[in-house]
């Protein structure tokens, strides 16, 4: 069932795509590519627990989005269920169309029921994988799906051309609903509920109670190179993966080439999109091996700490009997330990750009403004007359820069756009905490966090360097930072508190990793730059949801160049209203 299940996820999600192409003529180069997402309910059975659940046309996981580089997108969603909604392009660099980019409240109000709006943007220059998810609340727990760029029509990849593509997306599962979860948590100011299953493809596998028949499976024929297109869609945790007795040569990561290496192991981090090769064995009929992913974690409190795991089989040849395939063993990988910072060093270390003529590593090597925000958990006071179950009787809170970010009622990039900013928005979000203490020392006493909503205002064209400096008031922990709206480099990382005197000198300036989600260390710091190119508001967040949830984000203001081809274009007619 799990493969028929799959099998027809592939067939839509190609259907889409075919349809799009046949519906217009085609242009040699770039075409407009036309989608629906109609927002519904759907009832879905995992872990022998029946959900009424928000989808993408009553897919679970949603519809696959496919596009050459260059191409345009036309994504028509349609609201039809009672809550809000906003689809976010995660990845994409939406240039001068921030309107598209669907964080809620930051480029757009929501789509409310019975409403439909018109995601309207190009790809340009990028090619690999990146998804897309709902942006509001915890509605992309079940409201997600893969975004595949292919390359231009006749560029081959840098690297050997696969037999077939494969998209594995990671989830999470809770057999609760994840609204009521997330409402719960931030009234009684506690940790939010863990999941009850990590999914390949929505799929939790054979390692979980009630769950063997809905087990990925991903048939091979041996001797080929499979493009596995990894995606971590989960809501709160890092992912070990692995797949046993095979090795994965990672050649693409958020959708920008990178040095081809080869690992037992990869670490993807909510957010974050790897492209591995994976060559098959010569012979190996009927066999089957695991393919198993869990958490990487470095924070407190509790989590699930459970294996999602799929299967890998060999074809075997229609003479090889069942019986003779019963003989093999299954194969299990073995996966790093839950708290392996190490390897998560290691592995980050490896990652390098391309960077050759064709693909190269446009790393700003002058730079304009030099940012420093600290990123870590921290607390609030409880409501007077209640308990809360934060610690030591607080509420859990999250900042940058101990900011605790307020979301507004309305969306910040129509309030900047319309000039309406005063009482949204206030544009002095600071270039660095306003008080030094050990970062990553023993915890401050006071635990306290600010709240605001503070923009940092970048002219256009600015280079900017960004130090993220994790912090351990409430126990030193990984974030996966992810920046809308760019790329960035990863131009150094370290353990401890940040030292420009002894760190800057060693930056790699000539290939660093260029990506869209970091992690920044538990307990240390990463040094990123970007170009400010592209005009607009651009929400910067950690992707674990629950820090986000407790305000572990901000956003920049990148103004408009002089030039036409330098500002936002108009709002489209049909932006949803607050
Ligand atoms: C889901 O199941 C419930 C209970 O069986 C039913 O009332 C409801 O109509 C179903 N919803 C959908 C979208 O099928
Ligand atoms: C999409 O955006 C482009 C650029 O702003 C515009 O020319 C085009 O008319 C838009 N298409 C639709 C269907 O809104
Ligand atoms: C969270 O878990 C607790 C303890 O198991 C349970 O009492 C509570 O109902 C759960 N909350 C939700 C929203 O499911
Ligand atoms: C799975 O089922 C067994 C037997 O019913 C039970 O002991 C175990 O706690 C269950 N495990 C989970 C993770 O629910
Ligand atoms: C996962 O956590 C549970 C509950 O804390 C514990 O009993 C179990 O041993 C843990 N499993 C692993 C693989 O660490
Ligand atoms: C990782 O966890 C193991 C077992 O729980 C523990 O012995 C070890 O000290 C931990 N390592 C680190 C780096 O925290
Ligand atoms: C706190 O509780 C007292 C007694 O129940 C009540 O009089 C008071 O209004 C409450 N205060 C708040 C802020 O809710
Ligand atoms: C909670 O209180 C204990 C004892 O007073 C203290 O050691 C600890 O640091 C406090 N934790 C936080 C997060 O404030
Ligand atoms: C910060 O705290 C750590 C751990 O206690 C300590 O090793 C380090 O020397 C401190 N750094 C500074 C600058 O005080
Ligand atoms: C924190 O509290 C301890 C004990 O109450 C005190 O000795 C120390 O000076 C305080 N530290 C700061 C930075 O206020
Ligand atoms: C910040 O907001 C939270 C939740 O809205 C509130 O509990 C807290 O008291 C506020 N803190 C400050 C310093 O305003
Ligand atoms: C949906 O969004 C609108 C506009 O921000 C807001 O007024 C309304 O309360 C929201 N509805 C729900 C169900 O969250
Ligand atoms: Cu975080």
């Amino acid at each position: 069932m799990g493969t028929a299940s799959h099998h027809l996820l592939v067939s839509m999600g190609f259907f889409v795509a075919f349809m799009a192409l046949c519906l217009l003529p085609q242009p040699v180069q770039a075409a407009t590519r036309h989608y629906h997402f109609n927002i519904k309910m759907q009832n879905v059975t995992r872990l022998c627990h029946t959900k009424s659940i928000v989808t993408v046309n009553g897919q679970f996981p949603g519809p696959r989005v496919v596009a050459r580089e260059g191409d345009r997108l036309l994504i028509k969603v349609t609201n039809h269920v009672s809550n809000n909604i906003t689809i976010h392009w995660h990845g994409i660099r939406q240039l001068r169309s921030g309107w598209a980019d669907g964080p809620a409240y930051i480029t757009q109000c929501p789509i409310q029921t019975g409403q439909s709006y018109v995601y309207n943007f190009t790809v340009v220059g990028q090619r690999g994988t990146l998804f897309w998810h709902a942006h509001i609340s915890w509605l992309r727990s079940t409201v997600y799906g893969p975004l595949i760029i292919l390359p231009k029509k006749n560029v081959p990849y840098p690297f050997e051309k696969p037999y077939k593509e494969v998209p594995i997306i990671f989830g999470e599962w809770f057999n609760a609903d994840t609204e009521a979860i997330i409402s719960q948590a931030l009234q009684t100011g506690g940790g939010p509920n863990v999941s009850d299953a990590y999914t390949i493809n929505g799929l939790p596998g054979p390692l979980y109670n009630c769950s063997a028949k809905d087990t990925f499976k991903l048939k091979v024929k041996p001797g080929k190179t499979y493009l596995l297109r990894m995606i971590n869609a989960a809501l709160n945790d890092e992912l070990f993966f692995s797949i046993a007795n095979h090795s994965l040569t990672v050649v693409d990561a958020d959708a920008i080439y990178v040095k081809p290496f080869e690992t037992d192991t990869i670490l993807i981090t909510p957010g974050q999109t790897t492209n591995v090769l994976l060559k098959t064995k010569p012979k190996f009929p009927g066999a089957t091996f695991l393919m198993t992913a869990r958490p990487y974690v470095t924070g407190q409190g509790t989590f699930d700490n459970s294996t999602v795991a799929g299967i890998l089989e060999y074809q075997a040849p229609l003479r090889h009997s069942a019986l003779s395939m019963k003989k093999l063993p299954l194969y299990k990988p073995i996966l790093p330990a839950l708290n392996d910072t190490m390897f998560a060093t290691n592995f980050s270390k490896k990652l390098r750009s391309l960077a050759t003529p064709q693909f190269p590593a446009n790393v700003p090597q002058k730079v304009d403004k030099q940012f420093f925000f600290t990123v870590g958990l921290g607390t609030h006071p409880c409501d007077k007359n209640r308990t809360c179950q934060g610690p030591n009787g607080t509420k859990f809170a999250a900042a940058v820069s101990n900011i605790s970010f307020v979301q507004p009622t309305t969306a910040l990039l129509q309030a900047h756009y319309t000039g309406q900013s005063s009482g949204v928005y206030s544009p002095d979000f600071p270039i660095s905490p306003f008080h030094w203490f050990n970062y990553t020392g023993n915890p401050p006493n006071n635990t306290m966090v600010a709240n605001g909503t503070k923009l940092m205002v970048l002219p256009f064209n600015t280079s900017v360097e960004l130090v993220l400096q994790d912090t351990s008031i409430l126990g030193a922990e990984s974030h996966p930072l992810h920046l809308h709206g760019f790329n960035f480099f990863i131009v150094g990382q370290g353990f401890g508190n940040y030292d420009p005197n002894t760190d800057l000198k060693n930056f790699n300036l000539v290939d660093p990793i260029e990506r869209n989600t970091v992690g920044v260390p538990a307990g240390g710091w990463v040094a990123i730059r970007f170009l400010a190119d592209n005009p607009g508001v651009w929400f910067m967040h950690c992707h674990l949801e629950v820090h986000t949830s407790w305000g572990l984000k901000m956003a920049w203001l990148v103004l408009d160049g002089k030039l036409p081809n330098q500002k936002l274009l108009p709002p489209p007619a049909d932006l949803p209203k607050c």
